[in-house]
C-alpha cells in the first residue's frame, strides 16, 4: 500500500507493518515501522478577556473546526510566579507589568492542543498577529479583539516553547 507520511513523502510499506497510534504508541508493537512523531502538541491559554467576554466557546470552536484536538483543559487563576515562568523571555520588558496585571485579572483556560504536525504554528496562524489591531480578518485576534495586550489567546511560539510551557501548566502530561 502507499502511505502518505506527515513529512510529505510517500513510502510503500507492507500493510502488516503499519501501526497506527498516537505519539508514544508508535513503534510499541513488535515489527512496527518507526514513522516518527505522528502528532504534536502546543499550549494555548484563553486569556482573562476571553473568559470575561464569554468568548471561550467561540475560540474553542475555532480550534476544533480546524480539526485540532483538545487533550487537556483547565480553568485556573494564574499567580505572578507562574506568569514569570511562562513569560520568562518578557520579564523586565516595558509591557511586562501590564501583562502580569492583565493575565492575573481573572481566570484563564489552559489547553493542550494536538495536531498532526507543526501544531504550534497552525495555532499561531489561527490566532493572528500579537497586536489585534493589525491581525488579519479571519483570525481569532483579528476578528474578536482591538487591543494589543488584551488579545484573547496565547499560543506557544515554537516546538521547544510548547514543550516548556506544557510542562509548566500540565506537568503530568
Ligand atoms: P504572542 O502572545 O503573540 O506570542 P509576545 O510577544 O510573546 O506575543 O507577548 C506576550 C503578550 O504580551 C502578548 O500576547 C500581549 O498580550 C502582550 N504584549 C506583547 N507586546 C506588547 C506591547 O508592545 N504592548 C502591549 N502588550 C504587549
Ligand atoms: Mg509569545
Amino acid at each position: 500500500m502507499t502511505l502518505a507520511l506527515t513529512a510529505g513523502h510517500s513510502h510503500t510499506l507492507p500493510s502488516t507493518q503499519l501501526v497506527v497510534g498516537k505519539q508514544g504508541e508508535l513503534g510499541a508493537a513488535k515489527g512496527s515501522v518507526a514513522l516518527g512523531a505522528m502528532s504534536d502538541r502546543t499550549l494555548v491559554l484563553l486569556k482573562p478577556d476571553a473568559i470575561r467576554r464569554k468568548l471561550a466557546g467561540q475560540i474553542i470552536s475555532r480550534i476544533e473546526s480546524k480539526d485540532l484536538t483538545i487533550v487537556a483543559m483547565d480553568l485556573r487563576q494564574l499567580d505572578a510566579d507562574t506568569l514569570a515562568r511562562h513569560y520568562e523571555d518578557h520579564v523586565g520588558k516595558g509591557f511586562y507589568a501590564g501583562l502580569v496585571e492583565f493575565m492575573s485579572s481573572g481566570p484563564v483556560v489552559a489547553l493542550v492542543v494536538e495536531g498532526p504536525e507543526d501544531t504550534w504554528e497552525v495555532m499561531r496562524t489561527l490566532m493572528g498577529a500579537t497586536n489585534s489591531r493589525k491581525a488579519a480578518g479571519g483570525t481569532i485576534r483579528g476578528d474578536l479583539s482591538a487591543s494589543f495586550t488584551e488579545n484573547l489567546v496565547h499560543g506557544s511560539d515554537s516546538l521547544a516553547s510548547a514543550e516548556r510551557e506544557i510542562a509548566i501548566f500540565f506537568p503530568n502530561l
